[in-house]
């Protein structure tokens, strides 16, 4: 049986090719050697994170001369001209911004760690910046350093830090040139730079994301993760500078794989959760509704039981959940979100053990819920989430033959009995489920199971 678990996850990481640019293309996947190394640790424990999508173009929430579909792209696709963009940057003023409570906020959901967007692609830089005065302190209304303010918070509450950048796109920059597969300018700034054979990226690099990318990393004291978005005609070699630049400043900050080709810590799959499990460290990034940046009119809210269940499905996988907000231009939180935020804390403050500090699933994976693992002592705990309580009131594992030490539901630590049948071990549940969630089952067994 031991075998056969373990052949099952080894297949299922197979499923873990392809370098990630953000764009699919298949490549074999070269993770930093270093990763192995201590540095990756906080991030495997963690399990979720808050993604911050918030910029001068949550203003519009989405609005602009009618069209209610824009977000973060705002200025590229409502074609706004950089000098107006720069302008309507000046009414920015999100006089309701609360580090402390959008931490608060983040800590009572179970999120270990918090993403903000320091610098979108429409190149505002959302902190202080010496190198470019297109920031938040010099060209909005509002002045203050939010990610300065937000650093010293997740310090005080105990979450990191962490910060965004896009940094294959700039549409501020003269010298940002786009391209994917041939299609030469792909979302370049042609309103403002129409000619893109004269944009030359590394004096954009040198420029410009370079020295930002150092200011975050000197003035907002220790950055959990960079994590970078579309690199773009970033090369390999450049990108590796900006790694060495990184692995320089804070060697313990973790980079995300969109620093460059096959570059990075960790892979990042957007808007998706992949099929199986993963041994190397990974994080799936999602949107509560269809837009990252503020939407007013979106109203496709996923329900608190599917990021409930996203949450667990990603941690059997043996990835990491960064869930995405988009505050107002006020500088609030939408209800929506605050609502399905509260509930995943709720489910983790009961359950958050069979999430933390696990790791995938030795198992194929079941109909009815996921299971998630800890090896510890020679023995291993087996987290079953099952989100279909069964009618029958049994549950079958197949396979799991091995010796049940102690068998018990984590919303109330009522014993479940055990019994072996059929090459596999039935657990024998109570009528109803005590989590309408999703109620798991803690299984302690003797011996290891499953590879770490
Ligand atoms: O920051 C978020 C996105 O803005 C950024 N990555 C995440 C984390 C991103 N940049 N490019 N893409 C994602 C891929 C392309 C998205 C598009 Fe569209 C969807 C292009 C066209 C449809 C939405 C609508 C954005 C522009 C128009």
């Amino acid at each position: 049986m031991k075998e056969k678990i373990i052949l099952f996850a080894l297949l299922a990481l197979v499923l873990n090719l392809g370098c990630d640019n953000s764009s699919k293309e298949s490549v074999k996947v070269v993770i930093d050697e270093k990763s192995e190394d201590g540095r990756m640790q906080w991030f495997k424990d963690a399990k979720f994170g808050m993604f911050i999508h918030w910029g001068v173009y949550s203003q519009a929430g989405g609005e602009w001369n009618g069209e209610t579909n824009h977000a973060e792209w705002l200025q590229f696709t409502a074609k706004i001209p950089l000098k107006e963009y720069t302008n309507y940057a000046k009414s920015f003023n999100p006089v309701k911004f609360n580090a402390k409570e959008w931490v608060s906020i983040a800590k009572n959901a179970g999120m270990k760690y918090i993403v903000i967007t320091s610098k979108h692609h429409d190149g505002f830089a959302m902190y202080n910046s010496q190198t470019s005065s297109h920031n938040i302190v010099e060209g909005s209304a509002f002045k203050r350093d939010p990610l300065k303010e937000l650093a010293e918070e997740c310090e005080k509450q105990g979450l990191k830090f962490c910060t965004y950048y896009s940094l294959g796109r700039d549409w501020e920059d003269p010298d940002c040139p786009t391209g994917y597969a041939g299609n030469i300018a792909w979302r370049s700034n042609l309103i403002d730079y129409p000619i893109e054979k004269n944009k030359v990226l590394q004096r954009y690099l040198d420029r410009k994301a370079i020295p930002q990318v150092k200011e975050l990393l000197t003035n907002y004291g220790p950055i959990g993760i960079m994590w970078f978005d579309t690199y773009e005609l970033v090369s390999k070699q450049q990108g590796q500078k900006i790694v060495d630049i990184i692995r320089e400043l804070q060697p313990e900050c973790i980079i995300n794989s969109r620093v460059g080709p096959c570059l990075g810590d960790y892979k990042v799959n957007e808007q998706e959760i992949p099929e199986g499990a993963e041994i190397k460290p990974w994080e799936s990034c999602m949107t509560m509704n269809k837009h990252w940046g503020y939407n007013k009119a979106d109203d496709n809210w996923k329900t608190s039981e599917e990021l409930v269940h996203h949450l667990i499905d990603i941690a059997s996988k043996g990835g990491n959940f960064l869930l995405n907000v988009g505050p107002t231009g006020e500088g609030v939180f939408p209800e929506a979100s605050m609502e399905r935020l509260k509930v995943m804390g709720d489910w983790l403050k009961v359950n958050g053990e069979a999430v933390y500090g696990t790791t995938f699933s030795p198992f194929e994976k079941f109909t009815w819920g996921r299971c998630t693992r800890k090896n510890e002592d020679g023995n291993t705990v087996l987290y079953f989430s099952v989100f279909d309580w069964p009618t029958n009131g049994e549950l079958f594992i197949p396979e799991l033959k091995n010796k049940v030490l102690q068998s018990s539901l984590l919303a109330n630590s009522e014993t479940i009995q055990t019994k072996s049948s059929k090459g596999g071990l039935i657990l024998k549940l109570p009528k109803t489920a005590p989590d309408t969630i999703a109620s798991v089952v803690k299984v302690l067994v003797k011996g290891n199971i499953g590879i770490n």
